[in-house]
């Protein structure tokens, strides 16, 4: 589905390369097809190939991270 909306997240205790791999692997494991990109510069986490917000939230707080839902738009 190419035009369907990213969900984007601020992650602030995203704060390295194994935090990046930790997330991404856990969320691309829990939903198939969903592909994660994320900047650790800006702490943000982008999700495209899932719908569910709050599901991809929640499996990022269940590996002990902080997300905060944001407007995938650009809007922190
Ligand atoms: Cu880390």
């Amino acid at each position: 589905m190419p035009n369907e909306p990213a969900i984007a997240m601020i992650v602030e205790d995203m704060t390295c390369g194994h935090c990046v791999r930790t997330i991404t692997s856990a969320v691309e494991g829990a939903f198939p097809g969903a592909r994660v990109s994320a900047d650790l510069a800006t702490h943000r986490v982008t999700i495209s190939g899932a719908s569910d917000a709050r599901a991809v939230a929640d499996v990022v707080a269940a590996e002990g991270y902080t997300p905060v839902l944001v407007d995938a738009a650009g809007a922190r």
